[in-house]
């Protein structure tokens, strides 16, 4: 099974891809993740992706494709979820030369919700699990239920750059619902995590 979930910042993806990814044994690749660690880890890559992350934009599609690739090709054959690429139609277009997509989730979520997940969104620097204060607490103050290290709140999650990060969403990812109109099934992505989930697994 080889996926593509789309939708903007903070519809869930990362959340719904992690579960679906463990529950059908396949693989989970997520572009935001692995650019994060490469910051973390001040690769080469890291350096080139932080300022744009920073600011909301998207990292060059010179940048990403090449990641992408090494994961698409080495999760071949147990299967995946790309989680957050391709974000351009260009980035489509690149991962369509070799590799043959079976579903595009599209999970929808209005402007108007989005910005209270971002702002509310806690993030482990070190395993990458993802709690939100409201929606999804952490058991245990402000610790990772993962792996007990501590949660914070991630740079591009302030207002301004969250509303940045929906116009580039608007302009740079919004096409990719047209590109992939023969295999994207839209879900709506509004109400309690087990719901959207059940969604998905419905439309699998
Ligand atoms: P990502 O890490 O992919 O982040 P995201 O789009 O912000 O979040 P996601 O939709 O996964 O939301 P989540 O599940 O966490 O990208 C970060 C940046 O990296 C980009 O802005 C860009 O700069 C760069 N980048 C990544 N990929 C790139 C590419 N292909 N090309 C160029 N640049 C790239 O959910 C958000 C919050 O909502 C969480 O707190 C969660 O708990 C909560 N939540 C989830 N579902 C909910 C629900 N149903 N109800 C209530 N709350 C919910």
């Amino acid at each position: 099974m080889k996926l593509i979930f789309l939708g903007p910042p903070g519809s869930g993806k990362g959340t719904q891809a992690k579960v679906i990814a463990q529950d059908y044994s396949i693989a989970h690749i997520s572009m935001g993740d692995i650019l994060r660690e490469s910051i973390k880890n001040g690769t080469e890559v890291g350096k080139k992706a932080e300022s744009f992350i920073k600011q909301g934009l998207l990292v060059p599609d010179e940048v990403v494709n090449e990641i992408a690739r090494q994961a698409i090709e080495k999760n071949a054959e147990k299967g995946f979820v790309l989680d957050g690429y391709p974000r351009t139609v260009a980035q489509a277009e690149f991962i369509a030369g070799f590799v043959n997509i079976d579903r595009v989730i599209y999970i929808d979520v209005p402007l108007s919700e989005l910005e209270g997940r971002l702002t509310g969104r806690l993030s482990c620097k070190n395993c990458g699990s993802v709690f939100h204060i409201k929606s999804k607490p952490p058991k245990s103050g402000n610790l990772c239920d993962n792996c007990s290290n501590e949660l914070y709140v991630r740079e591009d999650d302030k207002p301004e750059t969250i509303r940045r990060r929906y116009t580039v969403y608007e302009k740079e990812t919004s096409p990719l619902v047209d590109f992939y109109s023969a295999k994207t099934v839209k879900i709506n992505g509004v109400g309690p995590l087990e719901t959207v989930l059940a969604s998905i697994k419905k439309s699998l």
